[in-house]
């Protein structure tokens, strides 16, 4: 697994939204070393032969439900390209995901994503095809597509050799558990705030160890639930 290609299928109304998001930057430079591979597939493919994919709800109520049949087709139809994948709906209900079940998904596993729309979605096929509900915070978006991007974004920065400069996620927030230290950059006076001392000392073992202090300390000031996490 680890040495081949990450695979992320995403199936969505908007595919679009998906192919103009994965086509800069750190997602672009991660496709073009095949390093990862990020297809959408149009849920309105798989639509019945009037063309809807969705319709009112059972039982009364405000807006449409994406029926089960095409998202099941369209599921069943990602999952025939892939091996070692996990089937995920991107909703409010699901577990908030942080970054260790992005690294862990980034090592272990291939990914289809379900990007919902109206109301939501038939439950059976929740029932039948997905395997996980992930949110990625407690409020509510238009639409799971923002959602698969940013669960694509932060999985693509963890495969080796996407990042530019190796390694350069080594020191970022979360990696080791806590937030990153302060950074700066010339010049040594911005108003009347200077650059800590010993950052312009060029001792670099007294850097290091300012800056773990840093990142502690800014973790237990800003991000106490952090530290919590680390020692459960
Ligand atoms: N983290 N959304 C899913 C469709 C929907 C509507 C009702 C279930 C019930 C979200 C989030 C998120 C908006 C994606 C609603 N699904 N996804 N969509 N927060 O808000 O992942």
């Amino acid at each position: 697994m680890s040495n081949d290609i990450k695979q992320i299928f995403v199936i969505s109304v908007f595919p679009k939204l998906i192919n103009d998001f994965i086509n800069y930057g750190v997602l672009k430079n991660g496709q073009n070393k095949s390093l990862i591979n990020i297809e959408s597939i149009d849920l309105r493919k798989f639509s019945d032969k009037n063309g809807y994919i969705d319709d009112k709800p059972y039982g009364g109520g405000p807006g449409m439900v994406i029926q089960a049949k095409p998202l099941i087709e369209a599921t069943r139809y990602a999952k025939s390209k892939l091996e070692n994948y996990k089937c995920i709906y991107l909703s409010p209900k699901g577990k908030k995901i942080d970054q260790e079940v992005i690294k862990d998904t980034a090592d272990n596993h291939n990914l289809i994503l379900i990007a919902g729309r109206y109301e939501g979605v038939d439950q059976r096929f929740i029932d039948l095809e997905v395997d996980e509900e992930w949110s990625i915070g407690d409020y509510v978006l238009s639409g799971g597509e923002i959602a698969a991007c940013v669960v694509i974004d932060a999985i693509a920065r963890m495969i080796p050799g996407v990042l530019g400069h190796k390694d350069s996620n080594k020191d970022e927030s979360f990696e080791n558990g806590y937030l990153e230290y302060p950074h700066y950059t010339r010049p040594e006076m911005v108003e009347n705030l200077r650059v800590p001392d010993v950052l312009l000392s060029g001792n670099h073992e007294e850097i290091k160890k300012w800056r773990k202090k840093q990142s502690i300390f800014v973790t237990n000031n800003k991000r106490s639930d952090l530290i919590k996490k680390k020692l459960s």
